[in-house]
């Protein structure tokens, strides 16, 4: 049995996923822990809320709530939409936990015992009113480029320019209003990323494997104009990890905090010790996914994220966990995306353009998304969200296909034989060409899962729907039943059992689907099927069974424009 970590990246705190975030890391992180899960291997899947910096703290301002206070209750939302959606994470946790914490101040104190933070004194803008330091985008004024008079210090919303805060003319806090501005120095931590250039080069070359989108990014920023950058690690900030080595004051870093960056990927192992503590674990239990001198030696570990956030994932992140110098396990495959975008334009959480995971629910249930979501992950380059190709997809894969095959054939073994599997006679030709198939493309499934090929997967799985629908097509029990029942007898048993091996294949896909179809078959036999005919005998004759309702109900067109024009605009 295999060891496989997943991540999936850890979506910012402040308001609701929408689609694009959804299919850019969670979902097909969980498509990949359930296929492990059901091949039988040992899954530690991982996600928490990224819940520190200044979004979060603004998010609290907007919302006119204390920032801890808006935290715990966007947690709430965010863990209560991931499982409705299915997500099956062994733990999903808070980068604000005490654990978390603890390891962000561990790690900044070995990366100081290692040489590798510097110290280094900058100017920032200070506002007397408000008691503290202004982050760039915390400072308003008038634009010089275009004259709009709510620019933010690091850029013009009405005009894109870039800025720097003293580019602004009447400069006034965002925070306040106030204008009582002053420029002040202040001292920051750097993470010295330069230093471990080429420790870091070496380790992405070891990585033939990855994706040329995850490669090509790394390499980019480790050799393009400047090469790699040092980081600044610290910030003046309220909310985040308070800035220590180890459990030790920081000389001079007192009431600043470590950067949103530097603690959130930390969280990804602090999480596995939230999972320890919320299930009454010790401690040796999460270290034997992360220390690879307990246990992790032998474990796969899997990352899944957005393009945009792959430097942070193959750079500073591994800066910090090689720079510690201690035996904590490295990423062995990082699987990136490509943007989602929303009918002709791009999906916006600031503009709040697009469908939302929460909004997605309301007007269908979680399979229908996941499985258009995952059938058109954007792998190769950005994909298209459009309501016609919903609707199409749904209506052919998911009611024609599956749906269809799924009820047809329980309705006329009820009709004919009742509502048990009937006995009938031996296999042929054709049954035995079916299994050929099968045989075939399961073993490709698995070859594109195993790969993270996700669409490729998707396709193999619909060919493999698609297989015992012409099967049946073919077989025609319905006809054979009058010159032969017992012919007919043995395609519908073999029809049946098809229902639960797509049922077992299902699952990573279309969870809730697949629970139905397992449970109108009455049976709790989830084995993978190593050998297709073997898995085709598994409901014997006699076993009993129900016919489901409608598996998937088609989008009518009414439907369709309606949603178009509900999601035409922005939301609230
Ligand atoms: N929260 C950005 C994002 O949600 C960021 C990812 C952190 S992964 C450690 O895309
Ligand atoms: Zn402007």
């Amino acid at each position: 049995m295999a060891r496989i970590l997943i991540t999936s990246a850890i979506p910012y705190i402040n308001g609701i996923k929408h689609l694009g975030n959804l299919i850019g890391s969670q979902l097909p992180a969980d498509l990949y822990a359930r296929y492990q899960r059901g091949r039988g291997n040992e899954v530690m899947f991982l996600c928490a809320t990224d819940e520190h910096g200044t979004p979060a703290e603004l998010a609290a301002a907007k919302a006119s709530k204390p920032v801890a206070e808006y935290c715990a209750e966007m947690y709430a939302v965010q863990a209560d939409i991931a499982k409705r959606f299915g997500l099956s994470f062994d733990h999903f946790g808070r980068s604000s936990s005490e654990q978390n914490k603890v390891l962000t101040q561990h790690f900044a104190g070995k990366l100081d015992e290692a040489g590798l933070i510097r110290e280094v004194t900058e100017k920032q803008v200070y506002s007397n009113a408000d008691g503290r330091f202004l982050p760039d985008r915390y400072i308003e004024g008038t634009c010089p480029n275009c004259g709009y008079d709510r620019a933010r210090g690091d850029q013009c919303e009405n005009c894109t320019k870039q800025l720097d805060p003293t580019d602004l003319i009447d400069p006034r806090s965002a925070v306040s209003g106030s204008t009582d501005l002053e420029v002040r120095e202040t001292k920051h931590l750097y993470l010295r990323q330069s230093a471990m250039k080429d420790q870091l080069d070496a380790w992405i070359d070891s990585k033939s494997d990855w994706p040329i989108l995850t490669t090509s990014i790394a390499k980019k920023w480790l050799h393009d104009g400047d090469g790699l950058q040092d980081r600044g690690i610290t910030r003046d900030l309220d909310w985040g990890v308070p800035v220590k080595k180890g459990d030790q004051d920081w000389p001079g870093m007192e009431g600043k905090v470590f950067y949103v960056w530097f603690d959130a990927p930390i969280e990804y192992i602090a999480c596995a010790g939230e999972w320890a503590e919320a299930n009454g674990k010790t401690d040796a239990d999460w270290e034997r996914w992360w220390r690879t001198d307990k246990g992790a030696d032998d474990v796969r570990y899997v990352q899944f994220m957005g393009k945009d956030n792959v430097p942070f994932h193959t750079l500073s992140f591994p800066a910090t966990i090689l720079g510690s110098g201690e035996p904590w396990k490295m990423v062995d495959h990082l699987k990136s995306f490509n943007y989602l975008n929303y009918d002709g334009g791009q999906f916006s959480t600031s503009q709040g353009r697009g469908v939302f995971m929460d909004q997605a629910l309301e007007i269908l249930p979680a399979d229908y998304w996941r499985w258009w979501l995952l059938s058109h992950a954007p792998e190769s380059s950005d994909s298209e969200f459009t309501w016609e190709n919903f609707q199409q997809s749904v209506n052919k894969d998911l009611a024609d296909v599956l749906g269809n095959f799924v009820s047809r054939i329980t309705k006329f073994c009820r009709s004919k034989f009742g509502e048990a599997v009937p006995e009938g006679g031996a296999f042929g030709d054709r049954e035995q060409a079916l299994i050929d198939e099968l045989t075939r493309r399961i073993r490709a499934y698995e070859g594109h899962m195993e790969a993270m090929e996700v669409r490729k997967s998707a396709q193999e799985l619909r060919a493999i729907w698609v297989a015992g629908n012409e099967y049946l097509q073919a077989a025609a029990p319905w006809s054979t039943f009058k010159e032969d029942p017992e012919q007919a007898a043995a395609q519908v048993r073999l029809g049946l059992n098809l229902i639960r091996l797509y049922a077992v294949l299902s699952a990573p896909f279309i969870p809730d689907t697949s629970a139905r179809m397992l449970s109108a078959m009455n049976t709790l036999d989830t084995s993978w099927p190593e050998d297709a005919g073997t898995a085709l005998a598994a409901l014997p004759a006699g076993h009993e069974f129900t016919v489901p309702d409608v598996l998937f109900a088609k989008i009518t067109d009414e439907q369709r424009e309606d949603w178009q024009s509900r999601f035409a605009g922005t939301r609230d």
